[in-house]
């Protein structure tokens, strides 16, 4: 017999108040009760004690000046949690909650999420403290620049790959990798993903996220019969995933009614109109509040949103813990059909069991969100073999790609008789390949 709860217990006794990281590895571990007991080898093992140890954890001290001459100080941060399927590969988050629980949940996510890929990518995530709202572009500059003078030693296209993720995008990647190539006086286009086209980066990696969202979504949604087509869907976030998410979604013919952002969220009757959207989010790098000008019919919210908007999808695409009881309540009541996650675990543990029992098909974001990083391995095979697809290539690779992870979730659900439980689907499915591929290559 396995006892998950000793398990857990350990986990937290080793890793001393990193509460993401125990919500993490509890919603994993929970889930695979079914097959650790099924199968012994997973004991015999140890792989529950060795899959929760990251290879290393790395944190560093990076000092760059802002504009009034001032030295300021933030932390760095990345973890190298397994690869056992390829290099270290996850995002980098700059954002002032960062800390090692946040890194380490999200690198322990990254490790199954790139497992249902298919793709040969381990798991890692790293990032820092540091706030890019209010920044000059030299201050970014700068920053990137520092924080890559230290995180070079660590990464390399065939040891750990970084990219982008909440406050990461494509100028950050542009100066780290010029950083990078500094100090190594080496062009090793494979060492980031994310990059722009004129160097080395892949055509709809911006997009894949977002993209790749509405894709598994519909998915899900034909598997059971119905499609996104006509739909209500409300979208929180409006950043890179979320923007991206809303256009795959107007693609296919679903109105979208609501985004937000750290300060408030708007609600637009008569759908999104994205280029506004974009225009403030990603040229000005201003709030969402400004949407209102340019839409009159449109509200503006101060404050959270709380999904209190009726709709029949849900796309989280902010950040961890953003739905809580009230919004999962808020969903259940206005009898919405799926909710898929953009984000990385956006909804609080005890909900998760509400919506599906309320029959709420859920989308867990390991699956949901695996085009990103799907496109970014992508990335990293052009780098090495010199070869640059076509955005349609590229779009039919991610769209295979999401098809195959949510049949390879649906057919893990059929043959452990979990009905529609997705999440359960995509840790079952993921940790017998990362668990596998553990035991063929010893104990290390
Ligand atoms: P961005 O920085 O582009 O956008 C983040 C969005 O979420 C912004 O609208 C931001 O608001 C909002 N947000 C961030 N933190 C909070 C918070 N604490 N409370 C409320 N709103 C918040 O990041 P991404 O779009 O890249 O990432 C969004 C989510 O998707 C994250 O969970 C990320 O881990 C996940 N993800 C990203 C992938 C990628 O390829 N980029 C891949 C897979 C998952 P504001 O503008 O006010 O800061
Ligand atoms: O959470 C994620 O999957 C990402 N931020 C993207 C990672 C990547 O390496 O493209």
């Amino acid at each position: 017999m396995i006892n998950i709860e000793q398990e857990l217990k350990n986990i937290e006794v080793l890793n001393p108040g990193e509460t993401e990281f125990h919500q993490a590895t509890r919603e994993v571990l929970n889930s695979i009760k079914i097959l650790l007991e099924e199968d012994k080898k997973y004991r015999d093992f140890e792989i529950i004690k060795r899959i929760t140890e990251p290879d290393r954890q790395i944190r560093f001290r990076v000092c760059w000046t802002d504009d009034n001459g001032n030295i300021q100080v933030n932390r760095g941060y990345r973890v190298q949690f397994n690869n056992i399927l390829g290099p270290y590969k996850g995002g980098l988050r700059f954002h002032p909650s960062v800390n090692m629980s946040i890194i380490k949940f999200l690198a322990f996510e990254q490790i199954f999420k790139n497992a249902l890929t298919g793709l040969p990518i381990g798991g890692g995530k790293g990032g820092s403290d540091f706030d890019p709202r209010n920044k000059s572009d030299r201050e970014i500059m700068n920053f990137c620049q520092n924080f890559m003078t230290e995180l070079s030693r660590y990464i390399g296209p065939d040891r750990d790959v970084p990219a982008g993720d909440i406050g990461v995008g494509e100028r950050e990647i542009g100066y780290l990798f010029g950083q990078y190539k500094k100090i190594k006086n080496n062009f090793e286009s494979g060492v980031i993903t994310g990059k722009n086209v004129l160097y080395g980066g892949s055509l709809g990696r911006k997009q894949a996220t977002g993209h790749g969202l509405v894709y598994f979504t519909e998915n899900m949604l034909n598997y059971n019969n119905m499609s996104i087509k006509s739909k209500k869907v409300c979208i929180s976030g409006s950043g890179n995933v979320a923007i991206y998410a809303a256009e795959k979604a107007q693609e296919l013919g679903a109105h979208v009614i609501t985004m937000s952002d750290s300060t408030g969220w708007i609600y637009d009757p008569d759908g999104i109109d994205l280029d506004i959207i974009k225009n403030i989010k990603e040229i000005n790098k201003s709030r969402i509040f400004e949407y209102q000008k340019f839409k009159p019919n449109s509200k503006y919210f101060d404050g959270k949103f709380t999904w209190d908007v009726p709709c029949d999808i849900a796309l989280p695409c902010a950040t961890q813990n953003e739905l809580d009881l009230n919004s999962i309540n808020n969903i259940i009541k206005n009898k919405v059909i799926a909710l898929s996650e953009g984000a990385n675990m956006p909804v609080e543990p005890q909900c998760i069991n509400l919506l599906l029992e309320n029959g709420v098909l859920f989308g867990p974001g390991k699956a949901a969100n695996a085009g990103g990083v799907s496109v970014s391995a992508l990335e990293m095979s052009q780098n090495s073999l010199g070869l640059n697809w076509t955005f349609d290539e590229i779009n039919t690779k991610l769209k295979n790609i999401m098809i195959n992870i949510f049949s390879e979730i649906s057919k893990t659900c059929e043959l452990y008789n979990l009905r529609n439980n997705y999440l359960a689907g995509a840790n079952i499915a993921s940790f017998k390949k990362v668990a596998d591929a553990m035991i063929k290559q010893g104990v290390v």
